[in-house]
């Protein structure tokens, strides 16, 4: 059995994937229900909308040792404790897979338990519509591994890659969220935007170059080619709304510390600058709230 961690349009995203190809997922919520499953409706790609009931389990009714192999969706400020959370329900030997944006809380949990961790990336685009229906905005994949483990571990749900090293994986994962999540908010569109309207495109280009020399300088990948993945991506995902975005509309807190933020971070220990990268974090973080679109 697989939970998964978290009720945002990732974690119902993953779910409603693992229950089309016959698995019984089970979603972690942090609020009590009335009714011991989840209903939803996703539109899929081509427009086609199934509707969803999946079992449905609040954190304190899990009993220890309940959770083989659970993949922590919430957003990256959450992300830790709901690994501290599975932890104390995980089974011997049990898996937890962190799928959020960004980095940091994977390679802290990565220190504390390394046998219980494995790092994932996601690249589906996904948002919820004002009335809580999922839209699977954009087919992507997700690829998750260990360098602690050798062997793709057994039951590898389909459509999920196994990868021993995900090093070159996150950080291109990093790459494509360092420019298109700042970019789709400062231009409030859709990924596709980013890749046609010109000042968007060419914005994305200059920051991409900054980008490729922090991954090349701090984790020694010389060849990250930034630009041509988020664009890759935007174009798959061209009808999303990015998560940032999502999140600004919604005027919640977004997962740019964990993506600028650590970007900027890691270069500034290399005593890189890297002007566009600050001027877009800084732009995103002082945006007046969102009036509408
Ligand atoms: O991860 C994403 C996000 O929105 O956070 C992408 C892949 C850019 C899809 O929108």
């Amino acid at each position: 059995m697989i939970h998964v961690i978290g009720t945002g349009p990732v974690g119902l995203l993953m779910a409603s994937l693992l229950k089309d190809q016959g698995h019984s997922p089970v979603i972690v919520g942090k609020t009590g229900r009335a009714e011991p499953y989840l209903k939803f409706a996703k539109t899929d790609v081509t427009g086609k909308v199934t509707q969803y009931a999946i079992a449905y389990r609040h954190w304190e009714t899990l009993p220890p040792a309940s959770i083989s192999f659970a993949l922590i969706c919430t957003k990256a400020r959450d992300a830790l404790q709901a690994y501290h959370q599975a932890v104390c329900c995980l089974q011997k030997e049990g898996q937890v897979v962190f799928l959020n944006n960004g980095m940091g809380p994977q390679q802290a949990a990565m220190q504390l338990t390394p046998a219980m961790v494995l790092i994932g990336s996601n690249t589906h685009g996904a948002y919820l519509e004002a009335n809580g229906g999922l839209v699977h905005a954009g087919i992507g994949s997700v690829v998750l591994g260990s360098e602690y483990a050798s062997a793709p571990i057994a039951n590898l749900p389909h459509g999920f890659l196994w990868a021993p090293d995900m090093r070159p994986i996150l950080w291109r994962k990093l790459g494509i969220n360092a420019l298109i999540n700042p970019l789709s908010v400062i231009y409030q569109c859709q990924n596709g935007d980013l890749a046609t309207l010109p000042h968007a495109r060419a914005r994305l280009a200059r920051m991409a170059v900054e980008v490729d020399q922090i991954a090349a300088r701090s984790a020694g990948i010389s060849e990250l080619s930034s630009e041509q993945a988020a664009i890759e991506v935007a174009r798959q995902t061209a009808n999303n709304w990015s998560s940032t975005m999502q999140d600004y509309r919604a005027g919640k807190p977004n997962e740019l510390p964990y993506i600028l933020g650590y970007l900027l971070e890691a270069a500034a220990k290399e005593g890189l600058s890297c002007p566009q990268l600050s001027l877009a974090f800084q732009e995103t973080s002082t945006m007046p709230p969102y009036s509408g679109r």
